[in-house]
């Protein structure tokens, strides 16, 4: 896992996607054209990908409201989705696919195979990694040279993803002591996968405070480290925010351009904290029994 996050840029996917403008399924047609509203589904290493679309859609005005759905459960109206599942086979993603296609809306596949390739619908097939959450380069790329040719949004694709020593030291000592990582709206994908890489990897439980809200609540009750994340690209409001809770309470700042190539040099270095926290701490960063147990268990 640890090669996985050092080639990261390896695995992006520097060419368009190939799409079609429309197709049937079921006998009935689907046509891919831009919607106001476009639903990621996914869940864990694979539904960070929507989470991290939200964040640049927010930042970058992109032209259409995107809606995350971590759920068996979709009830959405009109819209796009896109069904992001490395594995194909999460039940969750399939069965919130499978809702949207019966409600008339045009579904994609972001996967590696399983179910949801088989599906039938336009699937873009992304290379393997040594887990999920180590191929979020692709997926995410993957997403958004769709978005790309469907809505015409423009993205950097950076040439590498520079690996910084002292970054990744600092990774570890803050994550290292659980903290609570606080961001506002704007980067709040972000640092949910911080925390997901924290709790997979490390097998640490570090928590997230998002914000404006958390400055109504949590501030009152806040007492542990904390982590906090702005950007030079997010709104005043949002970086006031940030500043105002490290002027207030102190904590370690992280800064990360909101760019494709920003976010995932960032990831890139927790990825590699994480699994350098699980080493220190006699772990196996890649294994996540709980994970496949709970799968197992599904009825
Ligand atoms: C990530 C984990 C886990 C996984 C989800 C969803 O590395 O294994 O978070 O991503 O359980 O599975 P799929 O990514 O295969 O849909």
């Amino acid at each position: 896992v640890l090669d996985d996050y050092l080639n990261w840029e390896r695995y992006l996917i520097r060419s368009e996607v190939d799409l079609p403008e429309e197709y049937q399924y079921q006998g009935r047609l689907y046509r891919l054209a831009p919607a106001d509203r476009l639903y990621i589904a996914g869940m864990g290493g694979s539904g960070v990908v929507g989470d991290l679309i939200r964040d640049l859609s927010f930042v970058w005005g992109w032209p259409f409201e995107a809606v995350v759905v971590k759920d068996y459960f979709f009830r959405g109206g009109d819209g796009l989705m896109l069904a992001v599942s490395y594995s194909g086979n999460t039940v969750e993603t399939i069965t919130a696919a499978a809702a949207a296609l019966r409600r008339g809306m045009p579904v994609i596949a972001i996967t590696t195979g399983g179910k949801l390739a088989e599906m039938g619908i336009p699937t873009i097939k992304v290379p393997k990694a040594s887990a999920p959450r180590a191929a979020l380069p692709q997926m995410l790329t993957a997403a958004l040279w769709t978005l790309r040719k469907i809505y015409g949004v423009n993205f950097d694709t950076p040439s590498s993803l520079p690996y910084d020593e002292r970054l990744a030291d600092r990774l570890v000592k803050t994550l290292g002591a659980r903290p609570t990582i606080v961001a506002p709206v704007s980067m709040q994908g972000l640092a949910y996968r911080v925390k997901n890489e924290a709790n997979e990897n490390a097998k640490l439980d570090p928590s997230v405070e998002v914000l404006p809200e958390a400055h109504h609540n949590w501030i009152e009750g806040a007492s542990g480290p904390i982590m906090a994340m702005t950007s030079p690209d997010i709104p005043a409001e949002h970086r006031t925010r940030v500043r105002l809770t490290v002027d207030l309470l102190s904590g370690e700042v992280f800064e990360v351009p909101m760019t494709v190539g920003g976010i995932l040099t960032f990831l890139k270095h927790v990825g590699i904290a994480t699994v350098k926290i699980a080493l220190a701490r006699g772990i196996d960063p890649l294994k996540t029994p709980r994970i496949d147990e709970l799968k197992r268990r599904l009825p």
